[in-house]
C-alpha cells in the first residue's frame, strides 16, 4: 500500500499527521476550540452541556487516530477477525469510558477545571446510548470493551436505532414510556455516507438453466432499501487497540423515490414509501425476554444481518484467498439467535452469487458461525412463520427448506425410522400456520454453541437442546460463564474503591488481570485497610441516598442496610417475592413493641427496573412497589426502620450510581430461569454481598467467593418440575407467612385491591409458575440471617473484601479469552506504541 503513495507525499502527509494529546495545555486548547468554533460559543454562555460537547468532541478527535493506526495495522496484519453480531449494544454513557481507556482523565479533570467546570457535571450531561433492553445487550458491550483491552481484531456490528430503550417515567405509581430520542448530538459516530448496501425484501424467485443444464435461482422484484453505516471507536483500556463497532441506519433507496407522484403534486405520497424504509432502524423493540414476533422485527434482522455479511464478504474478497479459507479469516458469533439468518444469507451468497455448490458452501458456513443461547424461556425462543418468511425473503425460505432436508437426511441415517426424532429436531415446528424454529437452525448452522453460565449451559443440553447432543454429539455444545468489564463496573463506576485497590496492589494492573485481586486477602485484618473500605461504601450509599432525595424527596439514612433490586421487571426475577417479603416485613414491624423495635435493622428496600410495554403483571408489579413505598414511608411508626423507593429509569449510567451502594442486592430468579445474571458480579465486585437463588452464575459466584460469604435460599433447578406438577394437581398449601401478605394486600392496606388481582391470583389459580410461596419461607429466614450478620460490622467487612478479593473469574477478559481459545480460534494483534 505504502508504495502506491509518492515519498514526498507521503512525507507531507505523516508532517501534518493528527496526533495524541501533549498535555494538558493542548486538550485545553482542543476544547475551547471546538466551543467556540465547532458549536459556535464562547466563554460566556457555555454552560455544562457545551462543556462536555466541546470535550467530547477533543477527545474524539484523538480516539480517531489511534482508531485509524489499529485500522490499518489490523488490515495490514491480515489476520482472522472477529465479528460480533448482536441486535443490542447497551454501551450507556463514553466521554468517562474513553477518558479513563486513554488514560487522560487527570489531564481532563484538570483542564476543564481550569476553563470553570468540574469534569464530573461535565460527564453527567452526557446522554446514555441505551441501544439494548438489559443482559444480552449490556454483555456485549463489556465484551467490545475486552476485545479491544485484549487487542483482539474484532468488529462489532448492530443496529443504529433513532430511538433507543424507551425512558421510564412513574406518573401515579405507575410506569409510563416516553421515547428515547437520543441522536441529538451524538460525538461518538461517523457516518459513512459511501459505506452503503442495497437490501432487497420481498419479490419472487424463479429457477433459470444455463446451457450446460445448472440450475440457479433469481430472487427479484423486490422492494429495496438502503442500508447505511455509522461506525464507533471502541478503545480499549490502556492498549492503543482502538475497534470499530459499525451501526447500520436504514433509507431509502435512491430508486425508491417516486417521482411520478411528485410531479403530480402528489408530495406526501412521494415521500410515505421513504418513511417506510426509515422505519427500519427506527426503534428498538424493548422486550427482554421475549419474542414477539412481528413483522418489522423480522425486517431489522434481516437488514442488519445481510448489510453486516455484505460488508464481511467484501472485505474478505479484497485478500484473493480461495473460499475455503474464509472460515480462516472470519469468526461470526451469533448474540442469541436474533442474527440467525445470518447462516441463510451467507449461504446464498455462496450459491446464488458466488457459485459456489451447496456442499462447498455450507461447509464453509458451519465452520464460520458460533452461536450463543442466552435463555431457556419458552416464550423468548423466536420462531417465525413460515407465511411471514414466504412473503418477506422467499430465497431465504427455499435455502432453510434445503438446509432442514440435508440434516433430517442425516438424522435419518443416524436414528432409522425414529419419526419422533425427526419432528422434534426438525427445523419446521408442524403447527398452524408452521413455523421456523431458528434456535434450531443457529444449531445446525454453527460449530459451536454456548450457554452463558455453567448451570445454564448444562440445562440447555438436558432440556431444550437434548436430541442435538444426541446428533452431533457432546462437544458441539459447550459453556462460556458471562463477565463484566472491571474498568467501568469498578474504576469507572467506584473510582475510590479502584484507587484503595491499586494502592494496596501496587498499581492498576488489576484492571487488566483481574485475578490479581486475590492479592487482597493479605489485607484483609489491616485495620486502617478495613475502615477505609467501609467508609468508601458508606459513601456511596451516601451519594445514593442523595441522588434519591434529590429523585423522589423520600429521605433514607445512609447507614440502614441497603438492600437493592434493578434489573428488568420479570416473573421469573421475582421482584414480586421480594416485594411480598417487604410486605411481610412491615406487617410485622407494626406487631412490635418499642423494645423490639429498638432491636431492628433499619432497611432501604430499592427497586428499579423497565417493564416492557405490554407486560400487565411485570407493570402491576411495578405498581406494588410504588403503593407500597406511599404507605410505609409515610408510617409515623416505622420511620427509618423501612422504606421502600422505585428508581425510575433505570439505565446503565444509573448502574454506576447504584451499583456501588449497595449492602446487599438480590438476584433470586426461580431456580433454573435466569441463565446467568451480571449484575450479580457487578454488585460483588464492587463489595456487596448477595442474597440469592442457586441459578446462573450465582452458582459459579458461591464457588469462587465461599458460600460464607454469600445468602443462598430457595429450591434447587432440578426440584422445579415437581413443584410445578404439585401446584398443577393443587397439591401445596400457600405458605401462611405469604398467605398474611396476600390478606393484607387485598384487603386494601395498599390501595385498591383489585389493582392486584392478577398477581395474586398467579400464586393461587395460576398455579405459581414461578414458585413464590416454595420459596418463600426460605427467602424471608435468609433475609433473617442478613440482619443478624449486617448487626456484626466486622464479620461484614471481611465477607466484602473476601469477595472481591475472589472475583478475579467473572472479568469479561476471561470469558472474552475463552471464546477465543474454544470458539473462535483468533490470536491477540498488539500493535508496537
Ligand atoms: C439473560 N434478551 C441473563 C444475559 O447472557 C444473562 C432481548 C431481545 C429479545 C429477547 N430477549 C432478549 C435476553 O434474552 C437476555 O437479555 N438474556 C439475558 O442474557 C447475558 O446474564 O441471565 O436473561
Amino acid at each position: 500500500i505504502e508504495a502506491s503513495i509518492p515519498q514526498p507525499l507521503r512525507e507531507t502527509w505523516r508532517k501534518l499527521a493528527a496526533t495524541e494529546f501533549k498535555g494538558k495545555e493542548e486538550f485545553q486548547r482542543e476544547v475551547v476550540r471546538h466551543v467556540e468554533t465547532t458549536l459556535a460559543r464562547s466563554m460566556y454562555n457555555c454552560d455544562d452541556l457545551a462543556a462536555y460537547s466541546g470535550t467530547a468532541l477533543a477527545v474524539r478527535d484523538k480516539l480517531v487516530v489511534s482508531w485509524n493506526k489499529t485500522q490499518q495495522h489490523q488490515t495490514l496484519q491480515d489476520q482472522k477477525r472477529i465479528y460480533y453480531l448482536s441486535l443490542e449494544f447497551l454501551m450507556g454513557r463514553t466521554l468517562d469510558n474513553s477518558l479513563l481507556n486513554t488514560g487522560i482523565k487527570d489531564t481532563a479533570r484538570e483542564g476543564v477545571g481550569e476553563l470553570g467546570f468540574r469534569i464530573e457535571d461535565v460527564i453527567d450531561k452526557e446522554h446514555d446510548a441505551a441501544l439494548g433492553n438489559g443482559g444480552l445487550g449490556r454483555l456485549a458491550a463489556c465484551f467490545l470493551d475486552s476485545l479491544a483491552t485484549l487487542n483482539y481484531p474484532a468488529w462489532g456490528y448492530g443496529l443504529r436505532y433513532r430511538y433507543g430503550i424507551f425512558k421510564q417515567e412513574i406518573v401515579d405509581g405507575y410506569q409510563v414510556e416516553v421515547p428515547d430520542y437520543w441522536l441529538d448530538f451524538n460525538p461518538w459516530e461517523f457516518p459513512r455516507h459511501d459505506v452503503c448496501v442495497d437490501i432487497m425484501f420481498y419479490g419472487y424467485v424463479t429457477k433459470v438453466s444455463d446451457n450446460d443444464g445448472k440450475i440457479s435461482h433469481l430472487w427479484e422484484g423486490g422492494e429495496i432499501v438502503q442500508a447505511i453505516a455509522y461506525d464507533v471507536p471502541i478503545p480499549g483500556y490502556e492498549t492503543s487497540t482502538t475497534n470499530n463497532l459499525r451501526l447500520w441506519s436504514s433509507k431509502p433507496s435512491s430508486g425508491e423515490f417516486d417521482f411520478q407522484k411528485f410531479n403530480s403534486g402528489d408530495y406526501e405520497g412521494s415521500i410515505r414509501e421513504q418513511q417506510k424504509a426509515e422505519t427500519i432502524s427506527a426503534v428498538l423493540y424493548p422486550n427482554d425476554n421475549i419474542s414477539a414476533g412481528k413483522e418489522l422485527r423480522l425486517k431489522q434482522q434481516y437488514f442488519w444481518v445481510a448489510a453486516s455479511l455484505h460488508d464481511i464478504v467484501r472485505r474478505f474478497k479484497k485478500s484473493h484467498r480461495p473460499w475455503k479459507e474464509f472460515p480462516d479469516q472470519v469468526a461470526i458469533q451469533l448474540n442469541d439467535t436474533h442474527p440467525t439468518l445470518a447462516i441463510v444469507e451467507l449461504q446464498r451468497i455462496f450459491i446464488d452469487i458466488e457459485g459456489l455448490t451447496w456442499d462447498q458452501s455450507w461447509d464453509i458456513v458451519t465452520r464460520t458461525f458460533g452461536y450463543t443461547n442466552h435463555t431457556v424461556l419458552p416464550e423468548a425462543l423466536e420462531k417465525w412463520s413460515v407465511p411471514l418468511f414466504q412473503s418477506l425473503l422467499p430465497r431465504h425460505l427455499q435455502i432453510i427448506y434445503e438446509i432442514n432436508l440435508y440434516f433430517l437426511q442425516g438424522v435419518e441415517k443416524k436414528f432409522p425410522k425414529d419419526r419422533d426424532m425427526l419432528q422434534r429436531v426438525s427445523i419446521i415446528e408442524e403447527s398452524q400456520p408452521q413455523v421456523i424454529r431458528m434456535a434450531y437452525l443457529a444449531i445446525i448452522g454453527s460449530h459451536k454453541v454456548n450457554g452463558v453460565a455453567e448451570l445454564h449451559s448444562d440445562l440447555i443440553k438436558a432440556t431444550i437442546f437434548k436430541d442435538f447432543i444426541a446428533v452431533f454429539g457432546p462437544d458441539k455444545f459447550t459453556n462460556v460463564t458471562n463477565g463484566i468489564t472491571p474498568r467501568r463496573w469498578l474504576h469507572q463506576a467506584n473510582p475510590k474503591l479502584s484507587d484503595l485497590i491499586a494502592s494496596k496492589l501496587g498499581g492498576y494492573d488489576f484492571l487488566k488481570d483481574l485475578n490479581l485481586l486475590k492479592g487482597l486477602e493479605q489485607w484483609v485484618d489491616d485495620k486502617e485497610f478495613r475502615k477505609e473500605w467501609m467508609e468508601i461504601k458508606l459513601a456511596a450509599k451516601i451519594r445514593l441516598a442523595k441522588y434519591i432525595r434529590d429523585t423522589t424527596q423520600i429521605a433514607v439514612n445512609p447507614h440502614s442496610l441497603f438492600d437493592i433490586q434493578v434489573k428488568r421487571i420479570h416473573e421469573y426475577k421475582r421482584q414480586q417475592m421480594n416485594i411480598f417479603g417487604v410486605i411481610y416485613r412491615y406487617l410485622r414491624l407494626k406487631q412490635m413493641k418499642p423494645e423490639e423495635l429498638k432491636k431492628q435493622v433499619p432497611r432501604a428496600s430499592i427497586f428499579g427496573g423497565k417493564a416492557a410495554p405490554g407486560y400487565w403483571m411485570a407493570k402491576t408489579i411495578i405498581r406494588l412497589i410504588t403503593a407500597v413505598g406511599e404507605v410505609v414511608n409515610t408510617d409515623k411508626d416505622i420511620g427509618d426502620l423501612l422504606k421502600v423507593v422505585f428508581i425510575e429509569d433505570y439505565n446503565v449510567s444509573k448502574a454506576e450510581i447504584i451499583i456501588p451502594a449497595s449492602d446487599i442486592s438480590e438476584h433470586i430468579s426461580t431456580a433454573g430461569t435466569e441463565a446467568s445474571g451480571t449484575s450479580n458480579m457487578k454488585f460483588v465486585l464492587n463489595g456487596g454481598l448477595i442474597i440469592g437463588t442457586c441459578d446462573g452464575a450465582n452458582i459459579e459466584i458461591t464457588r469462587e467467593i465461599g458460600e460464607d460469604n454469600i445468602f443462598l435460599l430457595g429450591h434447587l433447578a432440578e426440584d422445579v418440575e415437581e413443584l410445578r406438577h404439585q401446584h398443577r394437581f393443587g397439591k401445596v398449601e400457600m405458605d401462611p407467612k405469604l398467605r398474611l401478605v396476600c390478606d393484607a394486600i387485598e384487603a386494601g392496606q395498599f390501595g385498591d385491591p383489585n389493582i392486584y388481582n392478577g398477581l395474586i391470583s398467579a400464586l393461587t389459580t395460576g398455579c405459581d409458575y414461578y414458585l413464590v410461596s416454595d420459596d418463600f419461607s426460605s427467602y424471608l429466614a435468609t433475609q433473617d440471617l442478613v440482619d443478624t450478620t449486617f448487626k456484626d460490622k466486622e464479620d461484614w467487612a471481611t465477607k466484602s473484601i473476601m469477595s472481591v478479593a475472589n472475583m478475579g473469574f467473572f472479568s469479561a477478559d476471561r470469558a472474552i479469552n475463552e471464546y477465543a481459545d474454544t470458539i473462535w480460534n483468533v490470536e491477540p494483534t498488539p500493535q508496537k506504541k
